[in-house]
Protein backbone atom coordinates (compact mmCIF):
# COMPACT_ATOMS: atom_id res chain seq x y z
CA UNK A 1 0.00 0.00 0.00
CA UNK A 2 1.20 3.78 -0.94
CA UNK A 3 -1.07 5.47 1.62
CA UNK A 4 1.00 8.06 3.38
CA UNK A 5 1.55 6.50 7.38
CA UNK A 6 0.74 3.27 5.90
CA UNK A 7 4.22 1.34 7.82
CA UNK A 8 2.60 -1.45 9.55
CA UNK A 9 3.76 -3.78 7.01
CA UNK A 10 0.11 -4.98 6.61
CA UNK A 11 -0.92 -4.61 2.95
CA UNK A 12 -4.10 -2.79 2.83
CA UNK A 13 -5.94 -1.11 -0.06
CA UNK A 14 -7.97 2.06 1.06
CA UNK A 15 -10.22 3.62 -1.37
CA UNK A 16 -11.51 7.09 -0.87
CA UNK A 17 -15.36 7.51 -0.75
CA UNK A 18 -17.68 10.82 -1.33
CA UNK A 19 -20.33 10.81 1.21
CA UNK A 20 -23.40 12.89 0.18
CA UNK A 21 -26.59 13.53 2.60
CA UNK A 22 -29.53 11.70 2.28
CA UNK A 23 -32.39 13.40 0.18
CA UNK A 24 -36.01 13.10 1.67
CA UNK A 25 -38.85 12.96 -1.41
CA UNK A 26 -41.63 15.49 -0.09
CA UNK A 27 -44.76 13.80 -1.52
CA UNK A 28 -48.69 15.24 -1.51
CA UNK A 29 -51.69 13.18 -0.97
CA UNK A 30 -55.21 13.10 -2.78
CA UNK A 31 -58.53 13.79 -0.32
CA UNK A 32 -61.91 14.22 -1.45
CA UNK A 33 -62.43 17.51 0.02
CA UNK A 34 -59.51 20.29 -0.64
CA UNK A 35 -60.19 22.31 -3.73
CA UNK A 36 -58.14 21.48 -6.83
CA UNK A 37 -57.72 25.52 -6.68
CA UNK A 38 -56.20 25.36 -3.40
CA UNK A 39 -53.97 22.52 -3.97
CA UNK A 40 -52.11 24.40 -7.55
CA UNK A 41 -51.50 27.30 -5.24
CA UNK A 42 -49.63 25.56 -2.67
CA UNK A 43 -47.52 24.00 -5.53
CA UNK A 44 -46.84 27.40 -6.52
CA UNK A 45 -46.30 29.32 -3.00
CA UNK A 46 -44.36 26.64 -1.66
CA UNK A 47 -42.62 24.43 -4.47
CA UNK A 48 -41.68 27.55 -7.37
CA UNK A 49 -43.77 25.92 -9.64
CA UNK A 50 -45.60 27.88 -12.37
CA UNK A 51 -49.43 27.39 -13.27
CA UNK A 52 -48.68 25.11 -15.92
CA UNK A 53 -46.79 22.60 -13.70
CA UNK A 54 -48.60 22.92 -10.58
CA UNK A 55 -52.06 22.35 -12.77
CA UNK A 56 -49.99 19.15 -14.76
CA UNK A 57 -48.90 18.05 -10.76
CA UNK A 58 -52.36 18.82 -9.26
CA UNK A 59 -53.80 16.37 -11.57
CA UNK A 60 -51.41 13.78 -11.34
CA UNK A 61 -52.15 13.42 -7.37
CA UNK A 62 -55.96 14.15 -8.09
CA UNK A 63 -55.50 10.68 -10.27
CA UNK A 64 -52.67 8.52 -8.43
CA UNK A 65 -53.85 9.43 -5.60
CA UNK A 66 -49.49 10.69 -4.18
CA UNK A 67 -47.07 12.38 -6.17
CA UNK A 68 -43.46 13.32 -5.13
CA UNK A 69 -43.76 17.25 -5.48
CA UNK A 70 -39.82 17.31 -4.65
CA UNK A 71 -36.68 16.15 -3.12
CA UNK A 72 -34.88 18.10 -0.66
CA UNK A 73 -32.20 17.98 2.01
CA UNK A 74 -33.77 16.71 5.45
CA UNK A 75 -34.03 20.57 6.47
CA UNK A 76 -35.49 22.01 3.87
CA UNK A 77 -37.74 19.05 3.20
CA UNK A 78 -39.24 19.63 6.93
CA UNK A 79 -39.84 22.99 6.57
CA UNK A 80 -41.83 22.49 3.34
CA UNK A 81 -43.66 19.50 4.93
CA UNK A 82 -44.80 22.06 8.28
CA UNK A 83 -45.27 24.93 5.76
CA UNK A 84 -48.10 23.18 3.79
CA UNK A 85 -49.60 21.41 6.60
CA UNK A 86 -49.87 24.49 8.23
CA UNK A 87 -51.45 26.60 5.52
CA UNK A 88 -54.21 23.68 4.80
CA UNK A 89 -54.97 23.78 8.22
CA UNK A 90 -55.69 27.32 8.52
CA UNK A 91 -58.15 27.37 5.37
CA UNK A 92 -59.43 24.00 7.14
CA UNK A 93 -58.66 21.73 3.89
CA UNK A 94 -57.68 18.01 4.74
CA UNK A 95 -54.56 18.17 2.43
CA UNK A 96 -51.82 15.76 3.72
CA UNK A 97 -48.37 16.60 2.76
CA UNK A 98 -45.16 13.58 3.99
CA UNK A 99 -41.79 12.83 3.66
CA UNK A 100 -39.75 10.02 3.05
CA UNK A 101 -35.82 9.36 2.92
CA UNK A 102 -35.21 8.45 -1.05
N1 LIG B 1 -59.33 15.47 -5.15
C1 LIG B 1 -59.52 16.88 -4.89
C2 LIG B 1 -60.83 17.34 -5.53
O1 LIG B 1 -61.37 16.65 -6.37
C3 LIG B 1 -58.36 17.73 -5.42
C4 LIG B 1 -57.04 17.38 -4.81
C5 LIG B 1 -55.93 17.22 -5.64
C6 LIG B 1 -56.90 17.25 -3.43
C7 LIG B 1 -54.69 16.91 -5.10
C8 LIG B 1 -55.65 16.94 -2.89
C9 LIG B 1 -54.54 16.79 -3.72
N2 LIG B 1 -61.32 18.51 -5.14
Amino acid sequence: DTTPGNDSGVLTETKPTTQRPPLYKVMLLNDDYTPMEFVVHVLERFFGMNHAQALDLMLTVHKKGLAVVGVFSFEVAETKVAQVMDFARRHQHPLQCTMEKE
